[in-house]
């Protein structure tokens, strides 16, 4: 797997965070947390409902500080120190266990949990409190101007363009924990492919995109994620 593997970009999404006790999304139910996914994580939603929308981040926020990088995070954050090509971590989870296990080049490209997002003076800054009692932005100071700093539906996702820069240039693309639902992220492995990368997919089940990947292993990321940065790092 690993002779001619040099530049890597793997993507995480929500089944990464499941054995840390993170609810994915589209569980069996298609609830998540009770709501439709696409009913809450838009600014529609939040215009017509600030509180709802503001109670589901924090109760998520809240949630953060009792769960923990699982196997899978410190693999990826081994990998991320040892490694001696270039490795993007891009994940679409807004929770904060990548950072947390260690890894450095990491991007959120749905934003994150812990950071608020001031509509007074449109700066970001680290929150990890209750954001729907209305506090001050740390930067201006106005009060009951933060909302979660999280990419919702209909909003352009952070950083695409180094996303895309990496993915015409690595020679792996490996996508752990997610169905594949969510555009443009579900489109990454078809531009890596096109550029001439190996692909490679670790999900529980076969997400939508599978079909597009090389090689797809099915199982817990917990045991295929650290399985393979081990494989990886043999050689090195
Ligand atoms: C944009 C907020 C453009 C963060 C989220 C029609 C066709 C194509 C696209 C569209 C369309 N209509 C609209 C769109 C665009 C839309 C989209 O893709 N909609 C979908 C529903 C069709 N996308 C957008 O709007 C994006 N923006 O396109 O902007 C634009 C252009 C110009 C100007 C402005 C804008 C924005 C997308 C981001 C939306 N935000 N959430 C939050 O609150 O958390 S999306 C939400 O879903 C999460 O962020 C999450 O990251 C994302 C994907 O979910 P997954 O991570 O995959 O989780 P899921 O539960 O689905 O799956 C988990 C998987 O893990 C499962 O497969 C399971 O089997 C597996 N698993 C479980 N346990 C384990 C496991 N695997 C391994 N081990 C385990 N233990």
């Amino acid at each position: 797997m690993q002779g001619d593997i040099q530049n890597i970009v793997i993507l995480t999404g929500a089944g990464i965070s499941a054995e840390s006790g993170v609810a994915t999304f589209r569980g069996p139910d298609g609830l998540w947390e009770g709501h439709r996914v696409e009913d809450v994580a838009t600014p529609e939603a939040f215009a017509r409902d600030p509180d709802l929308v503001q109670n589901f981040y924090d109760e998520r926020r809240a949630k953060l500080k009792t769960v923990h990088p699982n196997a899978a995070h410190k693999a990826l954050a081994k990998l991320d120190a040892q490694w001696p090509g270039d490795l993007l971590l891009v994940t679409q989870n807004v929770d904060d266990l990548h950072d947390r296990a260690g890894s450095k080049n990491l991007l959120h490209m749905h934003g994150e949990l812990n950071s608020g997002w001031c509509r007074a003076c449109d700066g970001r800054s680290p929150f990890d409190g209750v954001m729907a009692a209305g506090p001050a932005c740390p930067l201006c100071g106005q009060s009951g101007q933060l909302r979660p700093d999280i990419v919702w539906f209909g909003e352009m996702p952070y950083q695409m363009d180094r996303i895309d820069l990496a993915l015409t240039q690595c020679d792996l693309f490996l996508s752990i924990g997610t169905s594949g639902a969510v555009y443009p992220a579900a489109g990454f492995v078809q531009t890596a492919r096109h550029y001439g990368a190996q692909t490679l997919e670790m999900n529980l089940d076969p997400s939508e995109g599978s079909f597009h990947f090389h090689e797809s292993r099915m199982g817990k990321a917990g045991t295929l994620v650290p399985e393979w940065v081990e494989e990886m790092l043999r050689d090195v």
